[in-house]
């Protein structure tokens, strides 16, 4: 059920404690652990600690857990001193979603092309 742990879900375990990430921040709601794959000098995702499965569900149905990745996200930029940064939600395997578990990336630490690819 949306909002419950799933037992198939990477992110969930990683809440949960179960699988290692290199975590920068945690709050009540949220965890922030670097990206094992980055794509810039600073890659962080920032994910709710319940499970839904894009930034669309999560807006829709935890608009309290959304307002706090997305404030997470400015934290982590302050943190990493990131002057110019760029936050995605790829929502939908079109977009390149390979995680059904809400996330930000906060990227930066180097020029971003517009538009994105
Ligand atoms: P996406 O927006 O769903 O494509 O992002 C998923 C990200 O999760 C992607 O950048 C992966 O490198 C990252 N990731 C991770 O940090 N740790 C993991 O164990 C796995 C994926 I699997």
């Amino acid at each position: 059920m949306a909002g419950e742990p799933q037992d198939d879900c990477l992110f969930c375990k990683i809440v949960a404690g179960q699988i290692p990430a290199t975590v920068v921040r945690e709050t009540d709601t949220t965890v922030a652990f670097r990206d094992i794959n980055p794509q810039a000098p600073t890659h962080i995702l920032v994910i709710p600690k319940v499970h839904y499965r894009n930034a669309a569900e999560l807006a829709a149905e935890a608009p309290q857990a959304a307002a706090d990745v997305l404030a997470e996200t400015q934290a982590v930029a302050d943190e990493e001193k990131l002057e110019s940064y760029r936050i995605v939600f790829n929502t939908g395997s079109g977009a390149g979603q390979t995680v059904w578990h809400a996330h930000a990336h906060v990227l930066g630490g180097r020029g971003l092309q517009w538009p994105p690819g």
